[in-house]
């Protein structure tokens, strides 16, 4: 925990990485039985939807806490032991940037997972925002508070399998700190079993996911550097017109710097991505490898400053574009749900007719 401070203060010289104090001390949770959870929570409005389900504002009646919570009804008993695997992953876990647990309950059919509340947004609205000044040093920052969790993460056999612009929300909306959300895809990693997964978000996919071939923690690494890719130009590398054209895309491996945007980025950046975003598993960058990159160790080389400081505005009105494209997308999909939902109700009172 030590080398974490005195990194954050190495950052905080130039981007003001704040030390936050922690809202608590880490807990080992294990999920209660036969307890509500109302008895010792009040339940408030809807901080959030993501594909990680519902996540709630709420307090601690005995100390006045402000959590998160994110509740799941489960109906069969794969829901709820992938809910358990959740909350064990997460309360292994203890570090500045992975969301921290509270505490956990399973209740009436439902499991309630309690967690340190996060009011910054996602990372990609924060960097949209007029106010914030988005240059590679900025993008550098992030993406170096992104591997250190990864990295731990890595070091603790675990792989997130879901990493994504979504799942990275900033602590708050003046300060640089980001928290890594969403282990609903996560999984303790055996280098002696193989591991395949069908799941995750296509345009940061690996490879091998789309190939149906082993994963590991390199999966995570691959996604790593796709949202570079974005974060720094407002482009997604692999993006086709539907999932099999992206799918395709990735399972190709094929990606260019040949855009605007990135005139105005490091050749350093550019081959930070390069390491990463490499078909071949085995000689992908791992998380230890990425923190020893120059494009990160050399946040704050004064002779890079000049280049790093460059307010990226072009990247910025790519990303606006990118993220607001998202929203519509996530709202149409909700709609389509919502369609199908009714459209299911309807025949369902037909056939009950
Ligand atoms: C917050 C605020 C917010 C969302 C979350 C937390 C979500 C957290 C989360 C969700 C998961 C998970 C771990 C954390 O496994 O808007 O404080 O599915």
């Amino acid at each position: 925990m030590l080398l974490y401070f005195t990194e954050y203060l190495i950052l905080r010289k130039s981007l003001h990485v704040k030390d936050v104090k922690p809202p608590f001390e880490y807990r080992n949770v294990t999920i209660k039985t036969d307890e509500n959870p109302a008895d010792k929570y009040n339940i408030l409005p809807e901080l959030g939807r993501g594909s990680f389900g519902t996540v709630f504002l709420c307090k601690e009646k005995a100390s006045d806490l402000e959590l998160a919570v994110k509740i799941v009804t489960y109906k069969k008993k794969k829901e709820k032991t992938m809910m358990e695997l959740e909350i064990d992953i997460l309360s292994s876990l203890n570090h500045p940037a992975i969301i921290s647990i509270y505490d956990a309950f399973d209740y009436g059919n439902k499991l309630y997972c309690f967690m340190e509340l996060v009011q910054g947004g996602e990372l990609f609205e924060r960097v949209i925002d007029e106010d914030f000044v988005l240059t590679e040093r900025a993008c550098a920052c992030f993406i170096r508070q992104i591997v250190e969790a990864i990295d731990y993460m890595h070091s603790k056999r675990i792989i997130h399998l879901d990493m994504k612009p979504e799942n990275v929300l900033c602590l708050s909306k003046q300060g640089n700190r980001i928290k890594i959300i969403d282990f609903g895809f996560a999984r303790r990693y055996d280098p002696h079993k193989q591991l395949q997964v069908m799941f995750g978000t296509a345009e940061f996919s690996a490879p091998e996911v789309v190939a149906f071939e082993e994963i590991g923690p390199w999966t995570d690494m691959w996604s790593i550097g796709v949202i570079c890719y974005v974060l720094l130009s407002g482009l997604s590398p692999f993006v086709g017109a539907d999932d099999f054209e992206t799918m395709t895309n990735v399972s190709f491996a094929k990606y260019s710097f040949d855009y605007a945007p990135f005139e105005e980025i490091s050749s350093t950046a550019k081959d930070f991505i390069e390491k990463l975003l490499i078909k071949e598993p085995t000689k992908r960058m791992k998380a230890k490898n990425a923190l020893k990159h120059e494009w990160l160790t050399q946040l704050d080389c004064i002779s890079e400053s000049s280049h790093k400081d460059i307010t990226l505005s072009l990247t910025k009105t790519k990303l606006k574009r990118y993220v607001i494209l998202r929203r519509w997308r996530k709202a149409a999909l909700s709609v389509m749900f919502i369609n199908k939902l009714n459209k299911l109700s309807n025949s369902h009172l037909l056939n009950s007719c």
